[in-house]
């Protein structure tokens, strides 16, 4: 089955909108799991981010990363890795429509709440990188 990696970056957890988001990919069919809180070092959140180390919001980016827990989560089901991008809503919240998490909770790209792999290639990345005890 087609695995996502999530994270509830710590705006979310931080706003306590934990159960709503979880509630929207559970809603629409997919499967939670793996689940953890988790406060990422600067060193996973570099690694995470790294195709964005040269940009130059790289640093905020990791700041807000590590700034507290994360809820980090594998989320699986036929086409996970699309239809959690989809549930996510765009990059920039003021682009989002308003019935995905971005649209609905978020302002700021700098603030945008999730984050979700973006190919399956990525999620096979990004699961070795926050759940290593997973990872096959
Ligand atoms: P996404 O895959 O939707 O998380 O988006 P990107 O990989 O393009 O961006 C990663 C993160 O960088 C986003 F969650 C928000 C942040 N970002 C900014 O802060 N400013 C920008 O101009 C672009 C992205």
């Amino acid at each position: 089955m087609e695995k996502s990696l999530v994270l509830i970056k710590p705006d979310g957890v931080e706003r306590k909108l934990i159960g709503e988001i979880i509630a929207m990919y559970e809603k629409k069919g997919l499967n939670i799991t793996a689940l953890k809180m988790i406060q990422p070092t600067r060193e996973i959140a570099e690694t995470h981010y790294a195709e964005h180390r040269d940009k130059p919001f790289f640093n905020e980016l990791v700041t807000y990363l590590t700034r507290g827990k994360v809820c980090a989560m594998i989320i699986e089901g036929d086409n996970a890795v699309k239809i959690v991008r989809k549930i996510n809503g765009a990059t920039d919240p003021a682009e989002a429509e308003l019935g995905t998490i971005r649209g609905k909770y978020a302002l700021t790209k700098a603030e945008n709440i999730v984050h979700a792999s973006d190919s399956v290639e990525s999620a096979v990345r990004e699961i070795k990188l926050w759940f290593p005890e997973e990872a096959q």
